[in-house]
């Protein structure tokens, strides 16, 4: 559903002013009470809400109130693509952007280096490429001792990313009515070692590209 812009505003017009009323009346209430809140947020028990917690509070409202009217639910279709994209993404901004030389980095004997983890995954959007295709294939792991140096991985994951993606264009709508084979194994196997490399640049005292907006 595409939604006007006029529309969008009268609709988030609608869906905040209730919002609005509501942090009205809790700020109402915080000033003659003094304290409203009890449990998890000390800073509530403190005293009346104060500037910065309205400030926090309405920026949520905002956030919220222009998502909300666009809330149609995405398709499995648009799902499974939004996420393997997104989240592929995030696996190439690590990969780029990790030193070269700890690519070598592994926590622990018997763990995959940082490299290793890259070409895992590259292997499992290869794997997506073919099945996607709808091809009866095994999983078909890429030998990580054949990539000598970063930029040889990031040619290889960026190459799979490319492959798989194409697949999953090419893929029908309708097919993921019947199945989210292999998107949904993939992505979610893709998710999980896109956390271990979060844990590797922790490790390394590094903030993964992803979080530095938040710088946390
Ligand atoms: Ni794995």
């Amino acid at each position: 559903m595409v939604m006007h812009t006029e529309d969008l505003v009268a609709e988030s017009r609608r869906f905040i002013a209730p919002i609005l009323r509501f942090t009205e009346m809790v700020v109402g209430l915080e000033k003659t009470s003094g304290r409203v809140h009890s449990g998890a947020n000390a800073n509530f028990e403190k005293g009346p809400m104060n500037q910065a917690s309205i400030f926090r509070l309405l920026c949520i409202i905002c956030a919220v109130s222009v998502a909300w009217p666009q809330g149609t639910p995405r398709t499995p279709a648009q799902d499974i693509r939004a996420h393997f994209v997104g989240l592929n993404q995030k696996i190439m901004a690590m990969a780029k952007d990790f030193p070269a030389a700890d690519y070598g980095y592994r926590p622990a004997e018997g763990v995959r280096s940082f490299g290793d983890v890259i070409i895992h995954i590259a292997s499992g959007n290869i794997y997506a490429a073919k099945a996607g295709r709808g091809e009866k294939v095994p999983w078909d792991e890429l030998n990580p001792k054949a990539y000598k140096n970063k930029a040889e991985i990031v040619v290889t994951l960026e190459k799979s990313i490319q492959e798989a993606t194409a697949a999953l264009q090419a893929t029908r709508d309708e097919r993921f009515a019947a199945t989210l084979d292999p998107w949904l194994d993939v992505i979610e196997h893709a998710g999980e070692h896109c956390g271990q490399l979060v844990a590797y640049y922790r490790a390394h005292g590094l903030i993964p590209p992803q979080s530095r907006g938040n710088a946390k």
